[in-house]
């Protein structure tokens, strides 16, 4: 028996953390569980993105900074697959959806015709990683984001770049063609609210369980 892959995306200040950390321990009531956080800044090619997002006299050709947040993930893959087949349950805030949808993003800004445009391209780097059990996107006006706190201080922190993220992302997460992937409305609701949304979606998906089921991988 394995603990479950669990994956919250959306933009930034849509409240992926807050409601990563309150999904760790809610799982934790009943079982082991473990946060992860893409990109982990506390990595060697962390330490580059990080400095990456926030210096912004520090230039990387876009599609090497791609390959970067990729290799950011395999740095961790290992140790992510054995708290799985451990028993841990894991949640991740941003994963590959994260990766692909920003590089996207740009290729529909700066580059009309380059790879950044081919989601095949961008998805390559990240095959054989394991896919989540369960991927949440936390979808939300980019007016209400707008209102948040803490806005401005990085790289992607724009409102058009957001918005155009926030159409790449509804683009690759489909739910229609992958039941795995949910859209979590929340416009308007409090952190409680959501937080008993998402517990709600992770239920009836069975992804508050142990499974037999191998882990999968991205193909
Ligand atoms: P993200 O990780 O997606 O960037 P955070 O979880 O850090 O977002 O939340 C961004 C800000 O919005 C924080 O100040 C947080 O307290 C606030 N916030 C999170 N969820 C909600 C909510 N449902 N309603 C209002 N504010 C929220
Ligand atoms: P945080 O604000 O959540 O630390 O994210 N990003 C993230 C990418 O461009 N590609 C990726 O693969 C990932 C995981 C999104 C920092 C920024 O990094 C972007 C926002
Ligand atoms: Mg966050």
């Amino acid at each position: 028996m394995r603990g479950q892959l669990i994956l919250i995306e959306g933009l930034d200040r849509s409240g992926k953390s807050t409601q990563a950390g309150l999904l760790t321990e809610r799982l934790a009531q009943a079982h082991s569980s473990q946060l992860y956080k893409f990109p982990d800044r506390s990595t060697p090619i962390g330490a580059l993105i990080n400095k990456y997002l926030t210096d912004s006299s520090f230039q990387l050709d876009d599609h090497s900074a791609h390959l970067l947040f990729s290799a950011n993930r395999w740095e961790l893959y290992t140790e992510l697959l054995q708290a799985l087949n451990d028993g841990k349950f894991v949640v991740l805030d941003r994963y590959i959806y994260s990766g692909i949808a920003y590089s996207l993003a740009k290729s529909s800004l700066k580059h009309a015709s380059s790879e950044l445009g081919d989601v095949d391209w961008l998805y390559s780097p990240d095959k054989g990683l394991p896919k989540p059990d369960l991927t949440l996107f936390l979808s939300l006006s980019i007016e209400e984001l707008g209102k948040r706190k803490g806005w401005g201080q990085e790289r992607y922190e724009l409102e058009q770049f957001q918005k155009e993220v926030k159409s790449c992302f509804l683009r690759i997460l489909d739910p229609s063609k992958d039941s795995t992937v949910h859209l979590v409305n929340v416009e308007g609701k409090s952190i409680h609210e959501v937080q008993q949304v998402i517990w709600d979606v992770v239920v009836e998906a069975g992804c508050d369980k142990l499974t037999e089921l191998p882990v999968q991988k991205l193909d």
